[in-house]
Order: C-alpha cells, then structure tokens, then sequence
C-alpha cells in the first residue's frame, strides 16, 4: 500500500539527492524512490520541476524541487528537533552550513568530480584537478576550524551533517580525503559513516 507514500525521484550520487536521502532516513519517513540515471531526462522530472533537476519531492499537494526546500518541508513538524538544534542562533548555524555545503564546497569540488567522472585518466585536465583540490582543502579547513573540538558542527547531528557527509564522502571516492593533520574532522566523519542514515542510502555506484 503505497498510495500515501510521498515521491523522491533522484539520482544515487548526486549530493542534493544524497543529502535529503539521509534527512529522510534519520527521520524514518518512508517514501516511493524512484531512481534516475545521469543524464537521463526523466519524464516525470521534466514535467514536475521547471529546472529538470533531481531531487523532486512529490507529496499530497506538494511538489517540491530544490533540496533545501525539501529538507525544510519534511521538517516542518514534530520531528524538527531531531535534525535542528533548539535554540534560533544555533538553527541558523546549521542552515548556514547547509547553504555553505551547497554553494562553497559543491562548486569546490566540482572540477575534481566533473573530471574524473566524465574523462578517461589520460585525458584529464590536471589543472582542473588541482585548482579543484585546494579549493576543497580550504572548505575543509575551514570546516576543521568550525567543528573545532565539538562533535556535531551544532551541538547535535543536524542538516549540516546530512549536507556535508554527502560531499566529504563523494570527495573521498575521487581520491581527496580528509588530511591526516585534520583529525578532529576526520573522527566527524568516521562517525558519521558509522550511521544508519549514511550506510543505508550510500550509492550503489559513483558514475
Ligand atoms: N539546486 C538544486 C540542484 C540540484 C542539481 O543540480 N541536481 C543535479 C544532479 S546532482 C541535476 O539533476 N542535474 C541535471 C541533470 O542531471 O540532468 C537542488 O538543491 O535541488
């Protein structure tokens, strides 16, 4: 009986998809997945979202095609408190590093992930690598320094973990993972890899 179940169409590795993935799982709603490929023109997507892009969230009256906004619908309600700390300040912190994942550390990475997804080692462009690389080293030292000692960026696991253990572990898997001298963070991540959220959606392939 799936009738009631809302609709996420989205794609295994892609970040925006990844992220909500595990907002979903860490706030145990269940939903129809509907899997997409890269470059795939789903019709469904095409005919839902004006942008074309995964995710789309379809639930009841509510078509919902930008990820942030996703994450911001299902938790509006009850179960806020799971994934957003209590008090305001801290609430925007973690929205902050939300936005921060999506408009500092994507465009960081994405030369590395571009690249080496869509070329054949001979042929990549080591530049694009590399600016890509130090962009990305610098997100993660200012992410080093935002964690600081604490073990959640906000207090608690929130939306800025669920944004940001989908980037760290995409860069991972395209050979940029955290640097040894960076240990508090890596110990963030090892934990975070360690959850049912993270370990339950993680992509059946990178492509
Ligand atoms: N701002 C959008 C970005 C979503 C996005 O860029 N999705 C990519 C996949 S990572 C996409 O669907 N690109 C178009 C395509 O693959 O055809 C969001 O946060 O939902």
């Amino acid at each position: 009986m799936n009738a009631a179940l809302p609709t996420l169409y989205f794609r295994s590795d892609c970040p925006f998809c990844w992220k909500v993935r595990i907002v979903l799982a860490e706030l145990d709603i269940q939903y129809v997945a509907v899997e997409t490929q890269l470059g795939e023109k789903h019709p469904d997507v095409l005919r839902l979202n004006p942008k074309g892009s995964v995710p789309v969230f379809v639930d009841g009256e509510a078509t919902i095609w930008e990820s942030s906004v996703i994450i911001e619908y299902v938790l509006d309600g009850p179960k806020r408190s799971l994934l957003l700390p209590n008090t305001p300040a801290k609430r925007s912190d973690a929205r902050l590093l939300h936005s921060y994942s999506d408009s500092v550390v994507g465009p960081a990475l994405r030369g590395l992930v571009f690249e080496k997804r869509s070329n054949a080692k001979e042929s990549w462009n080591l530049k694009f690598i590399a600016e890509s690389e130090t962009a990305w080293r610098a997100c993660q030292e200012q992410l080093a320094d935002w964690l600081g000692d604490k073990d959640y960026f906000c207090d608690q696991f929130s939306i800025a973990e669920c944004a940001l253990l989908a980037r760290f572990a995409i860069a991972d898997y395209y050979g940029s993972p955290i640097p040894k001298h960076l240990e508090r963070l890596e110990s963030w991540y090892s934990a975070g890899n360690r959850r049912h959220s993270f370990k339950s959606t993680f992509p059946d392939a990178f492509v």
